[in-house]
């Protein structure tokens, strides 16, 4: 069951300018900043209601949001929605055929974390977390 946006992932080529703006600018709380390796990226999470802005720094222009921002610039990277079981709902949706990224949850900032291909969402890199307290 999906629940809600959990949040939405922009890339950015320098997190501290991108938090001069979302934070120091508009307001937003930070609730979580970390290097997640196995993502290569360098990530802060800001509380905006009941949904979260994901800012993405790329560790190195090889990497996933490397590559997205060398092809199409800063905006919007990711959409992500919550779900109270991760592993649940990614068997559902390999059981109906649909394109993956990730064949298991990993942990990413968000929790309990994994993608599914852009190519099933008609574009739109999907993430689907469920949050670990
Ligand atoms: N949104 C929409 N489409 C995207 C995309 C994005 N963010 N990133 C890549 N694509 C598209 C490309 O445009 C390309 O489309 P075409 O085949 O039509 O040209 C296709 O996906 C393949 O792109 P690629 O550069 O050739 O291949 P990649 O090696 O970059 O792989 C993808 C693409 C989606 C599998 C890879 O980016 C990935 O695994 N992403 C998930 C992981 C991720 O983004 N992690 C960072 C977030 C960390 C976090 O939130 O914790």
């Amino acid at each position: 069951m999906i629940e809600k946006i959990h949040h939405i992932g922009i890339a950015v080529h320098s997190l501290d300018a991108a938090l001069k703006f979302y934070r120091d600018t508009l307001g937003l709380h930070v609730h979580a900043q970390d290097t997640v390796q196995d993502q290569g990226v360098k990530a802060a999470l800001l509380t905006i209601g009941r949904s979260e802005i994901e800012l993405l720094e790329p560790l190195s222009p090889e990497s996933a949001v490397g590559k997205f921002l060398a092809r199409k610039g800063e905006g919007l990277h990711h959409i992500c929605f919550q779900t109270p079981d991760v592993d649940a709902e990614l068997e559902g949706l390999k059981a109906k055929g649909v394109e993956l990224v990730d064949q298991k949850p990993r942990r990413g900032l968000a929790g309990m974390i994994c993608f599914l291909h852009p190519k099933a969402a008609r574009g739109v890199l999907v993430e689907l977390a469920t949050p670990v307290p």
